[in-house]
């Protein structure tokens, strides 16, 4: 089984979607670093196809033409240097590997930048990669039995695993080959520096196969890994139930993308079918979800945000799910970096769904600049760097290994639970006033709260909370506040 390499003391993927590998690496050294983030999902380094029509849209990069490293993200020698300089500083690099397909079927044929990223020629009408190489055999065409050579039903697994998933040549990863291939692409990468992959598209490949593309990895470079680490893998399966493959087939291979998660959390939140915080007292297993260390956890992704995929949320709603997640044991927490588009919403879809990245006129992406608050510019948005998530980070840090301890709910919309001894945390989502004294299970003395502050040197820029020598403290929470949340811990102690 996987050897999970989450290091103590640091937690939380954050996906970068669309960064430059240059920007990545900047991040990592003047922020992601001190902050304590274990890691940044990248987006796929492979080079993918060119699509004009929509204009530069960010899901070209899920239609490889070749494993060749060259993308909008960068070169590889950017790509080289990044993994490089996030492993100095402790941070690690997962990458957004699709294996499943190529590119789609009418994509036509050509070469130079104009068609695909790094110029190499392909022919899809022929199913010729020539840089890879793959050619029509490589394919699974003739296992295929819809007339459309599409997935026409989620419910007849050969469908799911052998046809086309949106009009993509969908990769035969039984035949040799096409293994080989896969498997020197992910191990260029291991041999890199990369500390493990976010598999797209799992569902659609049949679970042995990918048993043994991971069991042909590489350890991870010793560089920067202790001898004899496996890669991280998290594998993106969509089981919301209702369908005849379930996320289980997979997660005896690595991780898998626990899409039940934020779906629950997000309805709790929003207090659909008669949901309240309090019902997340017994979040888990018992929710049909995975277990625990076999989920990867997130309140949305790059897909959920556009009405791809499955699930988005509201500012204030989002930043609370967000901080129950992060102070909650389940799962290996991920949270989305993003950038501003203008959504039009035409009969419940976003017309605007496909737009890419910040970018100049002449497609390329622009680079992220550091206001002097903090904050991103260009229509970056940096959710990573809202105070209230990173200061959850480090709270998840700082409590690892801990149990979820001293819950306490009202019945309602109002809940606090710790993390044995080391941290407390606080939510009100009733429409009326938190007024309180709970047990926290933390030593007595005076707590800087990280969600209005945070503690720097003996002070503290946000509300404090006193902690009795017998452990119990007074919360208040006004429904108002910006964030009707306090989070306390250890390391935030006066
Ligand atoms: C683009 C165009 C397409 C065009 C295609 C080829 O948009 O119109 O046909 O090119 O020319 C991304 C974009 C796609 C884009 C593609 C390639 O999202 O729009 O297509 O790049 O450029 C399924 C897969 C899942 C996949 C998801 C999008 O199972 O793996 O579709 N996600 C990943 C990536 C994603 C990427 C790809 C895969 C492809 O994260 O960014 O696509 O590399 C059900 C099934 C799910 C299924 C969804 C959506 O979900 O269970 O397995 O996901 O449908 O089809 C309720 C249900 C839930 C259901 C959901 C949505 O919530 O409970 O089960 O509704 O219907």
């Amino acid at each position: 089984h996987t050897k999970h390499h989450i290091q103590q003391g640091r937690s939380t993927i954050v996906h970068l979607f669309e960064w430059r590998w240059n920007d990545i690496a900047e991040e990592c050294e003047r922020y992601l670093g001190p902050n304590g983030f274990d890691g940044v999902q990248i987006s796929p380094p492979s080079e993918n196809v060119v699509v004009t029509k929509p204009w530069r849209p960010w899901w070209e990069r899920y239609q490889p033409v070749s494993y060749n490293l060259c993308s909008r993200s960068g070169t590889q020698q950017e790509l080289r240097d990044m993994v490089c300089r996030c492993n100095n500083v402790g941070v690690k690099i997962y990458a957004d590997v699709v294996i499943n397909h190529m590119c789609m079927s009418d994509a036509g044929e050509g070469e130079g930048r104009r068609r695909s990223t790094c110029g190499s020629y392909f022919n899809a009408s022929k199913r010729e990669f020539p840089s890879v190489p793959f050619s029509a055999s490589h394919f699974n065409d003739d296992k295929c039995t819809t007339s459309s050579r599409n997935i026409e039903t989620y419910q007849d697994i050969y469908q799911v695993r052998n046809c086309r998933l949106l009009g993509l040549l969908d990769l035969a990863q039984d035949k040799e080959h096409v293994r080989e291939r896969i498997v020197d692409y992910m191990n260029r990468l291991v041999d890199m520096g990369v500390a493990g992959f976010r598999v797209d598209a799992c569902k659609h490949m049949w679970p042995e196969d990918l048993k043994n593309v991971y069991s042909r990895l590489h350890n991870l470079n010793t560089t920067w890994f202790t001898q004899g680490s496996r890669p991280l893998i998290y594998q993106e399966v969509i089981d919301l139930g209702g369908e005849p493959i379930k996320a289980t087939e997979y997660s005896g291979l690595g991780l898998v993308t626990e899409f039940k998660y934020g779906t629950m959390l997000g309805s709790v939140i929003r207090k659909w079918n008669q949901g309240k915080l309090s019902d997340l007292k017994t979040c888990g297993e018992s929710w049909d979800l995975l277990p625990s260390g076999e989920a990867l956890v997130f309140v949305d992704n790059h897909d959920n945000q556009r009405g791809h995929g499955a699930g988005g949320m509201l500012h204030k709603m989002y930043k609370m799910a967000v901080a129950f997640m992060l102070a909650h044991p389940y799962g290996v927490t991920r949270v989305m970096s993003s950038y501003r588009w203008d959504r039009r919403v035409v009969d419940g879809k976003d017309q605007n769904d496909w737009i890419g990245p910040p970018s100049f006129p002449d497609g390329s992406t622009k680079p992220v600049p550091i206001q002097p608050d903090g904050s991103c510019g260009e229509g970056w948005v940096c959710e990573h760097r809202w105070p209230t998530i990173r200061n959850m980070v480090m709270f998840r840090n700082v409590v690892d290994g801990e149990p979820l301890s001293n819950w306490w709910d009202n019945g309602g919309n109002q809940i606090a639970f710790g993390r044995g001894n080391q941290g407390f945390i606080v939510i009100n989502n009733d429409n009326c006033s938190l007024d309180v004294m709970l047990y926290t299970g933390l030593h007595g003395g005076t707590y800087c709260d990280v969600i209005s502050g945070q503690r720097s040197g003996g002070r503290c820029s946000g509300k404090q909370v006193t902690v009795g020598g017998d452990g119990r403290a007074h919360f208040t929470i006004s429904p108002s506040d910006p964030d009707p949340v306090i989070a306390i811990h250890t390391h935030s102690k006066l």
